[in-house]
């Protein structure tokens, strides 16, 4: 009997140790807990593009202006050479992975035919008023792998009924057109720019409406979200995309994903709270860092010659995706409809450079090390940071907020770019940091930042070390990283 009892148990034990080999690293040692407020999978997909693009083109490209008062002869806008696959694959060689077109600007007049107005591109000469320049935008954006975005003006200085009841309907059928007959949209972009003087079809008056009530966002985004269920809304104020508060494609040093949404109008926030997010934010809402290649929304020869230089760029690029936002960079068609090749060059020859810069990461071949590690479980260890993979990250146990990271490289090496990314799909944790290097035995400051996000890039002088110090000071949550890169810019 005593026997048969010790060859069960062995068994058991057998058994449940087999098991327990089986499990996988998920099983035995769970993720970290997520913050209360994280990106939706699509935000996540979106914030993954990085850069995208804005296609502003419409009669104002005719008239040389930035607003059209809405009384534009549709005869006017007449693109001789219009040819949207130049538009898509110079924003594809710009590494722009999606295009928004203005498919109607505040001037109310609309590239698609739509049925409810004549102030479209059916009264004008363009393809005999037989033209459709939403469907060959979508179309070209699709074939070429970019992603489709819309933006479509709440605004309008043409129509008669700007300011009644009655426009919201005919603003809503507009986006029932837009939402059904081109395929999927990615996005969709509500301007804050709202009332003011205008044509309002013949009325040439001044109309101003009550930026809270008048539009009635939450029943129209209802309505978008019905119509295309992974579509992220940008307005300054949300529900998936913010405003970063400027025009010049800047985030702030300090750059919360979330903000706190409950007392926020679309068209009515603050540029300063958008600017930097808000740690305690209710909801997460990505900040888009919109800005043109040239000095106006839409194409103006005059200014040919003050096209964003490739510096320019980059420090763009550095101040938007290196500070946890997306870059939105517009790029106006003129008036034959082609992107003027001084923007295209600038922009393809910017992300050679970005390229050249990011493309050999120092720390292949590295080891990393932490004063703290989780469980000191290989699934959170220090390595995770240098493996180069997005999903893997280091994390510290319970209630250890501050704690630091040491890179070691194979041989001293020259770097001037730092990249760090949180695993933000557990929200935003991160408050305060400094980066040391050390050199001839001692640790010298090179960085200090506050918030990283989905992306943080630091510029520093070129510095030569074989060892790096990430230190988290603060963290709103136990801190996480997924990923540390070095790099050297190069001529
Ligand atoms: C602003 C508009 O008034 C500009 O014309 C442009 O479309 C820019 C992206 O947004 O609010
Ligand atoms: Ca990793």
């Amino acid at each position: 009997m005593k026997v048969i009892k010790q060859v069960y148990l062995l068994c058991v034990l057998l058994v449940t140790s087999m098991f327990s080999g089986c499990l996988t690293k998920e099983q035995s040692h769970p993720d970290i807990q997520p913050n209360k407020v994280v990106p939706s999978p699509q935000q996540l997909a979106y914030q993954q593009m990085e850069m995208v693009g804005f296609i502003h083109f419409t009669v104002n490209t005719f008239t040389d202006k930035e607003w059209g008062y809405g009384d534009e002869n549709p005869e006017i806008f007449n693109p001789t050479q219009l040819d949207v696959e130049q538009w898509v694959l110079t924003a594809k060689a710009g590494g722009l992975k999606e295009l928004i077109l203005t498919a109607k600007h505040h001037d109310g007049f609309c590239l698609w035919p739509s049925q409810y107005t004549e102030h479209s591109v059916k009264n004008s000469p363009y393809k005999k008023g037989q033209g459709d320049i939403v469907r060959e935008f979508s179309d070209a954006c699709r074939k070429h792998g970019l992603k489709v975005g819309l933006y479509l003006s709440p605004w309008d200085r043409n129509h008669p009924d700007y300011g009644k009841p009655e426009y919201i309907t005919y603003y809503r059928n507009q986006l029932r057109e837009l939402l059904t007959n081109y395929g999927e949209i990615n996005e969709i972009w509500f301007d804050g720019a709202n009332g003011g003087d205008g044509y309002y079809g013949g009325a040439n008056e001044s109309r101003f409406i009550d930026k809270e009530t008048y539009y009635d966002w939450p029943n129209t985004i209802k309505l978008v979200k019905e119509l295309q269920p992974d579509i992220k809304i940008f307005s300054d104020a949300g529900p998936d995309i913010r405003w970063v508060g400027n025009e010049h494609g800047f985030a702030g040093e300090t750059f919360w994903s979330p903000i706190q949404t409950d007392s926020l109008v679309i068209g009515d926030s603050n540029p300063e709270y958008l600017n930097t997010g808000d740690p305690e934010g209710n909801k997460w809402i990505i900040g888009q860092c919109d800005v043109s290649i040239r000095p106006g929304w839409f194409y103006h020869e005059s200014q040919d010659s003050l096209v964003k230089s490739t510096e320019e760029l980059l420090d763009i690029y550095y101040k938007s995706v290196g500070r946890n936002g997306v870059l939105l960079l517009n790029l106006p068609p003129d008036k034959r409809g082609l992107i003027h090749p001084i923007d295209s060059t600038n922009l393809a020859v910017f992300k050679q450079i970005i390229d050249r810069t990011f493309d050999k990461n120092l720390v292949s071949n590295a080891s990393a090390s932490a004063s703290n590690h989780r469980f000191d479980h290989e699934k959170f260890s220090p390595e995770n940071v240098i493996d180069q993979n997005d999903t893997t990250y280091w994390s510290t146990d319970d209630n250890v907020f501050s704690s630091e990271v040491i890179v070691e490289l194979s041989e001293e090496s020259v770097f001037d770019r730092i990249v760090i990314s949180e695993p933000i799909r557990f929200g935003q944790r991160i408050s305060e940091f400094e980066i040391q290097i050390e050199k001839e035995g001692s640790w010298t400051k090179v960085a200090e930042g506050t918030t990283i996000g989905y992306k943080r890039i630091l510029r520093i002088e070129p510095a030569s070390s074989s060892k790096l110090k990430l230190k988290i000071l603060d963290s709103k949550n136990i801190p996480a990283i997924s990923e540390l890169g070095l790099y050297k810019t190069t001529n």
